[in-house]
């Protein structure tokens, strides 16, 4: 049986199981990109035009969640993010590539691409994880101009209204988008991921969640595939579970079983699981994909398309 027929039956059987009929692509050969939540669209296109004019699977993931991270009405990812308790934006990224090498740069202050230091970090250091003043003046060092920290216009005016109560309450699905995870396959079948995030709004000054923690937000093998996280970051660290996903992928299971025994762990370790949102995706070497999510509203982009994940609860 060829790749496409083989794909094409699996299609066919898994028909009778929504879920898998959801999520089983037939991909072909051509390149795959999943990422997170409406933003996934833009950040997607991105990613795609950078495999299509000749990119390494590392450049599209990188340039993809670019566009995300330049968006000046994103609440969640970038400079327009939404501060700490103290009004602070922090920042936080990582990037994989399917052959284990991966960079990481966190609690950034005035950085306008934590993507692409996180690259530098994995490409210039013996480092994989750089923090806070250290990371920033690595940055200065590599020719990245570290901006004035100031809140936007929209972020300011949550921030103060956040502070009339000072309620701290994760949000579920936050107006459908959150951390942006965005996740490559080319056509030769190599894989990266780029995870980058505000954070969790109105954190406590110095937290940072699963986005720049390899193997919490982002795992990605290209034996196997790879995985990333949104949502509640410390229920994601306290699982590893894109490092679930991609591990129950080697041993045998699809994307969409892999990211939904990921999401079931976590309510398994969490009794507060209802208060809070996870949404996972993964990809695996076949070109196959999966998502699922705690609570109903996930949305993530496929190539051109946007998706509703299916959900625990
Ligand atoms: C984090 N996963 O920092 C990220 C984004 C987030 O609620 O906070 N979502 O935990």
């Amino acid at each position: 049986m060829d790749r496409r027929s083989f794909i094409a039956t699996s299609v066919g059987a898994a028909a009778l199981a929504t879920s898998l009929a959801d999520t089983i692509a037939a991909v072909g050969d051509d390149p795959l990109v999943v990422s997170t939540w409406d933003h996934g669209m833009a950040a997607n296109a991105a990613a795609l035009a950078a495999l299509v004019s000749g990119g390494s699977v590392v450049d599209a993931v990188e340039r993809g969640v670019m566009v995300t991270e330049a968006d000046p009405t994103n609440l969640s990812v970038g400079l327009s993010g939404l501060p700490d308790r103290d009004g602070i934006v922090t920042l936080d990224a990582c990037i994989m590539s399917g052959d284990g090498r991966a960079g990481s740069a966190c609690f950034l202050q005035g950085i306008a691409h934590p993507i692409s230091l996180a690259r530098m970090v994995m490409e210039k250091t013996p480092h994989v994880m750089l923090v806070g003043a250290g990371a920033e003046r690595f940055a200065r060092e590599n020719g990245i101009t570290q901006k004035p920290n100031a809140l936007s216009a929209e972020a300011k005016k949550a921030w103060e209204q956040w502070l009339t109560e000072k309620k701290y309450k994760p949000v579920i699905n936050i107006e459908n988008h959150d951390t942006i995870g965005l996740l490559a396959r080319d056509a030769q079948g190599r894989m990266a991921g780029a995870c980058t995030t505000s954070g969790l709004a109105y954190k406590i000054h110095g937290r940072v969640g699963d986005s720049p923690i390899i193997g919490a937000g982002l795992f990605v093998d290209d034996e196997v595939g790879g995985a990333t996280c949104t949502g509640l970051g410390e229920s994601v660290i306290r699982t590893s579970a894109s490092t679930i996903a991609v591990e129950r992928m080697r041993y045998g299971a699809t994307p969409q079983e892999a990211c939904e025994e990921a999401i079931k762990r976590i309510v398994k370790k969490h009794d507060n699981w209802k208060d809070f949102q996870v949404g996972i995706l993964a990809i695996d070497k076949q070109g196959r994909y999966g998502a699922f999510a705690l609570h109903k509203g996930f949305t993530y982009a496929l190539n051109k398309e946007l998706k509703t994940a299916g959900a625990y609860g």
